[in-house]
């Protein structure tokens, strides 16, 4: 759907397509703005009000509830839980219900997020494939699977019902290969996986992305070069 209430900063990348899922799911009108960070779209000024930390993905939101707008949000855990509590979806409006959605959602940026972004770094990007790093990322990965395979035995999402938690976390999963993992070690995670893959919202939101985008952040020296070693100057 799109009609301009809300924009979506979006590249095809896993924090990308966090919001994406819950757009889809709560069937909320909304516009994709294409950011495309191997290009360097990601430091245009304009995009820099809005996304300070120079990173998709990004929200602006031209009629919140308050009637005054428009807002915008950076940081995927605040864009999930921004949309969550507009559209009272995906998070239980009690506290204990909260709390157990606002933990997993809060493990995943601390934890999931950035340690598979380093083991995707070492394993794949790095021009030298140093043992440590690559070894350090990927027992750190499987450690964090083996956190979620245990939380999901006795639970069918990591807070009960489906919630943005999954939808911050299931994006990272995706690309488990690449990040030296099997998912028939992790038997409950295999099968949160495949029921989150199943669903009609998910099958939209990679539908979408792959319309916009078929080509790796990382493709050629000239993206690897925008990516990897930023300093503060990027952000001047
Ligand atoms: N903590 C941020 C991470 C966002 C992030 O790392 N985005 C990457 C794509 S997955 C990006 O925009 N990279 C652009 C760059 O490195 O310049 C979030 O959860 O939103």
């Amino acid at each position: 759907m799109s009609d301009g209430m809300h924009d979506i900063y979006f590249w095809t990348t896993p924090n990308g397509y966090k919001v994406l899922l819950f757009t889809e799911e709560a069937g909320i009108p909304y516009t994709i703005k294409p950011v495309n960070i191997g290009k360097g779209e990601q430091f245009s000024p304009d995009f820099l009000k809005i996304s300070p930390n120079n990173r998709i993905p990004a929200l602006v939101d031209h009629a919140p509830k308050s009637g005054k707008g428009p807002i915008s949000v950076f940081e995927s855990g605040a864009i999930l839980l921004y949309l969550a509590e507009k559209f009272g979806r995906f998070i239980p409006s009690d506290l204990p219900g909260r709390v157990e959605v606002l933990q997993w959602l809060f493990w995943q940026m601390g934890g999931l997020g950035p340690m598979a972004g380093q083991n995707h770094h070492f394993a794949v990007y790095a021009p030298e494939k140093l043992p440590y790093a690559i070894e350090r990322y990927v027992k750190e990965t499987n450690r964090l699977y083996g956190v979620m395979n245990k939380r999901l035995a006795d639970r069918p999402f990591l807070a009960g019902e489906y919630s943005i938690a999954d939808m911050a976390c299931y994006p990272w999963v995706v690309p488990y290969e690449r990040q030296g993992q099997k998912l028939t070690d992790f038997p409950n995670l295999k099968r949160w996986f495949e029921a989150i893959a199943a669903r009609p919202a998910t099958i939209r939101a990679y539908e979408k992305g792959k319309a916009l985008n078929t080509v790796p952040s990382v493709s050629d020296e000239q993206s690897r070069k925008i990516l990897f070693g930023q300093t503060a100057s990027v952000v001047r």
